[in-house]
């Protein structure tokens, strides 16, 4: 489809969802063709044991998205108890869902400077038992899903916010900056050497000295033997992103020739001030991401995950219940958002009702 006839579809479900809102009118503005059958690469979706036991959720996600990332319930937050021992009962029920439907699964996060569960904060100081602790919970989460996972996020979020360094944490402070990386990777690949390894971070459009960092980051594990062995951009943008930023991020990322996983897009209206136009600048976005990651070479393509599918399960809607972040309206009906991610992979479908005046025309 045409860029115009593309503008003129999700301006008319533009026009049609603010009818929508003062007269709570009418069904889905906007349809849009299966995207997983579309896309020419994994399409992620992020879930809690709350969703798939959501029947409204289910066939939603099942219909577009081909790959699922458990949200939080394959962290340590989760899965480390206080004594120090393991539960994985959520992280397999998502494991088996996701074989249930067709869907890989991706796996986040294994070493997160977020995360620093009182099981290894009451461990000694010594690097040799906090080391072996460390060691055990990574061997034991990634073994159990070996064979099903097709990739993790071995370290997630490294880089500081201004990109000046590294950020602190329980496992840079107790097994070394840098060492603690390079030794994640080194253990999360003999658990598994079959999946693909993953450095990710976020705010890499938008700050960069982040992005600058993190290459610099990725560069020196790779030269000390790290086996990464993909790029995450986690892609937790805004609506005010001007246009070209988010591909040009992509492309600096590409230049390693590492697989690309877009692990965590979404694009926060509220976080850009939620004025007019907003859903109309938060499509060409998604069209923009779309159209960045199917320009990559396709052996770099490893998939393009969403963080959250219908707005009310977003994080950001849980900070600021006015955010609507995704592809999809609390109901599931498929927004602009939608639409232009969908026109970016071939997947919009024409609605008779949009074109109703030009066939009487006709
Ligand atoms: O969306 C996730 C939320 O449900 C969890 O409570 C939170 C802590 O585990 O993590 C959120 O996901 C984050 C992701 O793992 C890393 N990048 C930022 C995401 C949003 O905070």
């Amino acid at each position: 489809m045409s860029g115009l006839s593309r503008r003129s579809l999700i301006g008319a479900a533009l026009a049609l969802g603010a009818c929508e809102s003062r007269a709570q009118a009418p069904a889905a503005p906007v349809e849009i063709a299966p995207l997983r059958a579309a896309a020419p690469f994994p399409l992620g979706v992020c879930a809690q044991v709350s969703h798939i036991e959501d029947p409204d959720w289910v066939r939603l996600a099942a219909t577009h998205f081909s790959q699922l990332t458990p949200e939080w319930e394959m962290k340590m937050e989760y899965i480390v108890r206080p004594d120090g021992s393991f539960r994985f009962d959520r992280a397999d029920r998502l494991a088996a869902f996701a074989r249930a439907h067709r869907m890989r699964l991706y796996c986040t996060t294994l070493v997160w400077y977020a995360q620093r569960p009182e099981g290894f904060e009451k461990l000694d100081e010594s690097r040799t038992s906090f080391g072996r602790a460390f060691d055990a919970y990574i061997t034991a989460v990634v073994g159990r899903y070996r064979g099903q996972a097709v990739g993790w996020d071995v370290v997630n979020e490294a880089v500081a916010e201004d990109g000046e360094g590294w950020r602190e944490s329980l496992w840079a402070s107790r097994l070394g900056d840098f060492d603690h990386m390079r030794r994640a990777f080194d253990v999360a690949r003999a658990a598994d050497p079959e999946a693909v390894l993953f450095i990710n971070d976020y705010n890499l459009e938008t700050i960069p000295k982040k992005l600058d960092t993190f290459q610099r980051l990725i560069e020196r594990l790779l030269a000390a033997g790290a086996p990464v062995g993909g790029i995450g951009c986690q892609s937790h943008i805004d609506a005010s992103l001007p246009s070209g930023v988010y591909t040009r991020t992509l492309e600096a990322l590409a230049r390693f020739g590492l697989p690309i996983h877009v692990s965590e897009l979404d694009v926060s209206l509220v976080r850009a001030g939620r004025r007019p136009g907003l859903e109309a600048r938060q499509a060409d976005l998604y069209a923009e991401a779309m159209g960045a990651f199917l320009a990559l070479p396709a052996r770099q393509r490893f998939a393009f995950t969403l963080w959250g599918l219908r707005d009310k399960d977003s994080w950001l809607k849980r900070e600021n219940g006015r955010d609507a972040p995704l592809l999809f309206d609390d109901q599931g009906r498929a927004k602009p958002a939608a639409a232009g991610l969908a026109d970016a992979l071939g997947a919009l479908k024409p609605v008779g009702s949009l074109y109703g005046n030009e066939n009487r025309a006709l």
